[in-house]
């Protein structure tokens, strides 16, 4: 009996494995700075946040990054340092965190204070926080990124990038305005359920099979806004 319960066991965890790579077949197996998540979709005028990991690094004592992005669509407003070598770090000291805004990119630099091992697996190491300021899609580049180890000897890393869309929320016939239009458009189809005659999937915003008050109200929200 228990062989066979190992046997199930052992097919569950598979499965479960094979449902997470599914997620993951951008990143191969080592050292690896990626950007979670991979893919974003805004609307104008909000905020949204990223996360730096990095993946299956040994001995991570110090790193810098450059994070690059189009500032036509988006202003970075905050880094804020996440906990993978800070919380982890032996050193009593902690870390130094450094950061600053230019242009286009991102600069981040991080090392620990004194002389202590450095901190291996996977985990965050920093937040950005953006305002959206402009519709379009933007990379999220990570590039000039170096990782050092307790002995300063270089950490050999794949990067794989981000990329976010930043769209006019309630912009329903796309004109490049939220108005009354939109508005209207969302009255025509209200109170329809899906496959209902006059149901408007375009004027559904949250996507759940109705129009109802909170599609309305996505639109009535953003009312007035416009593409720069
Ligand atoms: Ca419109
Ligand atoms: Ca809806």
């Amino acid at each position: 009996m228990k062989a066979l319960f190992g046997a199930v066991s052992l097919g569950l965890l598979a499965s479960v494995l094979m449902a997470t790579s599914s997620h993951l077949t951008v990143r191969a197996a080592g050292p690896t700075l990626y950007v979670d998540p991979a893919a974003s979709t805004v609307s104008i005028d909000d905020t949204f946040t990223i996360t730096i990991y990095v993946q299956d690094v040994t001995d991570l004592f110090s790193y810098e990054t450059k994070l690059g992005f189009n500032n036509t669509i988006l202003e970075p407003l905050t880094v804020m340092e996440g906990p993978f070598i800070k919380e982890q770090t032996p050193s009593p000291q902690g870390t130094f965190f450094l950061t600053s805004f230019e242009d286009d990119f991102v600069h981040v630099a991080c090392l620990t204070l004194g002389n202590y091992a450095g901190v291996s697996g996977s985990g965050p190491l920093y937040d950005v926080t953006f305002a959206v300021i402009g519709t379009g899609a933007s990379d999220l580049h990570l590039y000039d990124s170096i990782l050092l180890d307790s002995s300063v000897t270089r950490i050999p890393h794949d990067t794989v990038d981000g990329t976010m869309v930043a769209t006019l929320s309630g912009d329903i016939n796309n004109d490049g305005i939220v108005n009354v239009v939109d508005l209207t458009i969302v009255s025509l189809a209200y109170g329809t359920f899906e496959g209902e005659p006059g149901y408007n999937p375009d004027a559904d915003l949250t996507q759940d099979g109705l129009v109802d008050m909170r599609d309305l109200v996505i639109v009535a929200r953003n009312l007035g806004k416009s593409v720069p």
